[in-house]
């Protein structure tokens, strides 16, 4: 895109360059291991090797005589620091049960990571040095890793206290269930693995706190996606009056969700800078990162769809049982209810029964993972909607048109209502873009030919909820924040605008579309726009960036706020003009008097309203104006994906051919910018299907602890991911828009494995675990024989 054309308006809706790439590719940008401050020490965590262990002792005397030690405390010495337990915001039930989670563990460690003691020294090497020195006495207990396992009677008990580990049964289910699964004509059940996935953002996490007694203030830069609800519960959790804690979240790289939590770390910080009087830094190493940041998935999931015999799809039932992890961290226990309402994907189905079972395991904590519950839903419908399409011996393709969602909005079984959609468009034209007539032609030629490398075209046709979301929806389900966001537009005298909004950008671009939007709306050149994010102090009305909200919340905040701008500056405008507010037409900026060419516009009004000289009396000095949205409804992206595999029957090797997506995310702002985010958030699904897993020995450790183990997947293994969109704008919000960041995350794992699937169907594979690794695609192959290996 040719810089020159950036420079006018409309700006939305056109590809603008990125903003913030300029300090990212100059290596300007300021991440947590860029910030030192004066007197600062560095922490280094003791991390337990045992999944389960009794801690009998720890000393750290040694690591107290090593060289640069400035200090080192247990879990017992800070037991007291912490005056209530890390947060779970999301208790999903009123019996579920949480553990009080402290930042060290004083008694007994609960997963390979789990902290108990820490080493603060002049240097990182200090540090890490002399934590090797710390003496631990540990009485190892037996791990519990699967959590089907672990419900059963007799099982190790993560939390004693509770007496088991169910954490909390959920469940949701509409009053004709029974009668519907009763009647049915045709059932399909099924049973999926989501295994679990460990996130990779490019930075670690890693925080610097700062505390000055004379003030009595804190401050805490963190590598986070949320500063105000970490804010908020470190607040708590460390017992420190919100007013005196400001968090700042500098430039993340990146998070997926990882950094959607409040972790020891953070606590820890905190408490130490102010045992100490110094600043105190921590930065996660990668293997770190592997066993004590959050991990994703962890379902085992069952299906079961009632049909009648023409495939019109009437019910489905879904039953869950989840790893939790040791402990509840910031949306544990939510997570996966947040798939609940979407189990019955893009279709018109009447009868919905979900249940999911909680479960504490002695493994790293499971938590949103880019898509949270989403991708494991539309995985679970999408796979048991090919298998019904088998079982009927229907084309998968006329069985989804079959039962599409035509009229919205709609409401579905779970509960909630889709606002707007258009799977019919989507699915025709993905399948125009891919021509599919041609490759099942391809298809059948090569399994004519006896072909060992067979061709799959695999399918996902989704919506899911996101935008999280309306406060009220989630005060009812007993999610403990509300789903608003804000922003601020300050108009200063000289022609520019300041912009302070409340979500926290880490790699999704919201400095760029914001700025858009802003610059559209009140007729600035986007250079003229400067946006302000990840500062409590700076602005403290803000939820922060997950559940692709940030657009469809904050950035409707941001546009109400203009609204707020123009109608001050109208009233400006008027004055000064000595004409009726409503003579004035506004457009891009521009008022004009009705009729005449006498021009002011929203700049100029700023410049009246900073001077102040000739104002009307009931306008306030200044142009600015803060506007705080709560939604109406979650917004509902939705599409279809296509795949198409070739795999290796000899050797189990899985190659991929072509990936088209189209997507409905309502309007768009910037097509590169969500075309970057569907990309990225395919290729996540991709990594899903094909190459990732946080595989644990029966100890309870974890075997992929580093990216030679756990498979990203990297350039040389992906394609082209081939985008396009069609437009259902959502109704909704004044844009029209709706969320894109984990739309492709939520969407590719079933158009993936069900293209696996599909090219080992003259086999007799009807399922292949993720991922389809070689070895799991040539076993499958091997039992589907009948020789099982
Ligand atoms: N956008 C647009 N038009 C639309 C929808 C979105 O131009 N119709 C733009 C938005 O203005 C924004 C971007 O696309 O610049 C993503 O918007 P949105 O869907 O609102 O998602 P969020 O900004 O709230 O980002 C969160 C989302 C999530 S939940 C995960 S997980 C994820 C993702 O973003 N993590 C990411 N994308 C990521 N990208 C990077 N680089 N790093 C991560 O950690």
């Amino acid at each position: 895109m040719a810089v020159t054309e950036e420079k006018a308006a409309p700006y939305v809706g056109r590809p603008v360059a990125r903003k913030e790439d300029r300090p990212l590719l100059t290596g300007q940008s300021r991440y947590i291991d860029d910030l030192n401050l004066l007197g600062m020490v560095w922490a280094a965590v003791v991390r337990s090797p045992f999944a389960h262990a009794r801690i009998k002792s720890v000393d750290v005397s040694k690591a107290l005589e090593a060289e640069g030690v400035v200090a080192a405390f247990t879990g017992a010495d800070l037991a007291d620091d912490w005056k209530a337990t890390l947060p779970c915001v999301w208790l999903v039930t009123e019996d579920t049960k949480q553990p009080f989670h402290r930042p060290l563990a004083p008694d007994k460690v609960r997963h390979a990571g789990d902290g108990v003691a820490v080493v603060l020294a002049e240097t990182r090497a200090l540090a890490k040095d002399a934590a090797e020195l710390v003496e631990v006495d540990y009485e190892p207990l037996e791990p519990v890793i699967d959590p089907e396992a672990a419900l059963e009677e007799g099982a190790p008990l993560v939390h004693e206290e509770f007496g088991t580990n169910r954490c909390y049964t959920w469940t949701l289910k509409t009053d004709n269930a029974d009668e519907v699964f009763a009647k049915a004509a045709v059932t399909v059940k099924e049973r999926y693995r989501q295994q679990r996935l460990v996130p990779n953002a490019m930075e670690p996490r890693g925080v610097l706190a700062q505390y000055l007694e004379a003030q009595d203030e804190y401050t805490l830069w963190t590598a986070t996606q949320v500063p105000h609800i970490a804010r908020f519960w470190l607040s708590i959790t460390n017992g420190i009056p919100e007013t005196r804690l400001r968090v700042i979240a500098p430039d993340v790289g990146g998070g997926f969700g990882s950094k959607l939590n409040v972790y020891a770390e953070e606590a820890l910080a905190l408490a130490l800078a102010k045992r100490l009087g110094r600043p105190v830094k921590w930065i996660e190493e990668r293997s770190e990162a592997y066993t004590s940041t959050i991990h994703g998935r962890d379902h085992w999931q069952e299906i079961e769809l009632a049909a009648d015999e023409d495939g019109k799809i009437r019910g489905v039932r879904v039953r869950l049982t989840v790893g939790l992890g040791a402990y509840l961290q910031l949306v544990t226990a939510g997570t996966p209810i947040l798939g609940a309402w979407v189990y019955g994907g893009a279709y018109d189905v009447e009868a919905y029964d979900f249940e999911c079972v909680g479960v504490f395991t002695t493994t790293t904590p499971t938590d949103a993972y880019r898509g949270a519950g989403r991708p494991e839903a539309t995985y679970a419908i999408e796979r048991a909607v090919d298998a019904l399409a088998r079982k009927l011996d229907m084309d998968p393709v006329e069985l989804r048109r079959k039962n599409f969602i035509t009229e919205f909005p709609k409401n579905i079984a779970s509960g909630l209502t889709v606002d707007s959609g258009d799977f019919h468009g989507a699915l025709d034209k993905a399948l125009e873009l891919l021509d599919y007539e041609g490759f099942r032609g391809e298809q059948a030629e090569r399994r004519e030919r006896g072909d060992t490398k067979e061709l799959g075209i695999g399918f996902s046709t989704y919506t899911e909820m996101c935008g999280l979301a309306p406060s009220r929806v989630l005060g009812a389900i007993r999610y403990a924040a509300g789903g608003w966001d804000a922003a601020t537009i300050r108009c200063l005298p000289t022609g520019t605008v300041q912009v302070f909004i409340g979500t926290s950008p880490h790699g999704q671009g919201h400095v760029t579309t914001f700025s858009q939007i802003v610059a559209d709306r009140l007729g600035v050149p986007i250079e003229h726009v400067h946006i302000v994010h990840g500062d409590t102090s700076i602005m403290h009305l803000g939820l922060d960036t997950y559940g692709s909200r940030s657009l469809a919340v904050g950035g409707v905040a941001l546009y109400n706020a203009a609204d707020k701008i123009i109608a001050k500056a109208r009233k400006i405008v008027a004055h000064q003009q000595e004409c009726a507010e409503d003579d004035l037409e506004y457009q891009g900026g521009h008022f004009t008097i009705r009729g005449t060419d006498r021009t002011m516009n929203v700049m100029d009004a700023a410049l009246c309203a900073f001077t102040a000289h000739n104002c009307p009396d009931d306008v306030e000095p200044g142009l600015e104006a803060t506007y705080a949205y709560d939604p109406p409804n979650f917004s509902w992206p939705g599409g279809a994906h296509v795949c198409v595999v070739e795999v290796d029957t000899e050797t189990g090797s899985v190659e991929l051919r072509r990936y088209v997506a189209v997507d409905d995310v309502g309007t768009v702002i910037n097509p590169m910018i969500v075309d970057g985010m569907v990309q990225g958030g395919v290729v996540q699904g991709i990594g899903q299907a094909l190459f990732e897993e946080a595989i644990y020995d029966d100890d309870g450790n974890l075997t992929t602890g580093s990216m030679l183990s756990y498979i990203v997947p990297s350039s040389a293994e992906l394609i082209d991911i081939e985008t396009d969109r069609v437009e259902a704008p959502s109704p909704t919000n004044p844009m029209g828009v709706k969320g894109v960041g984990e739309t492709g995350t939520i969407a590719a794992t079933p158009a993936v494995i069900g293209a696996v699937v599909d090219a080992l169907s003259p086999y007799g594979v009807t399922d292949v675990p993720m991922p389809a690794k070689p070895e799991n695609v040539w076993r499958a192959i091997q039992d589907a024989k009948g020789g099982a290996q």
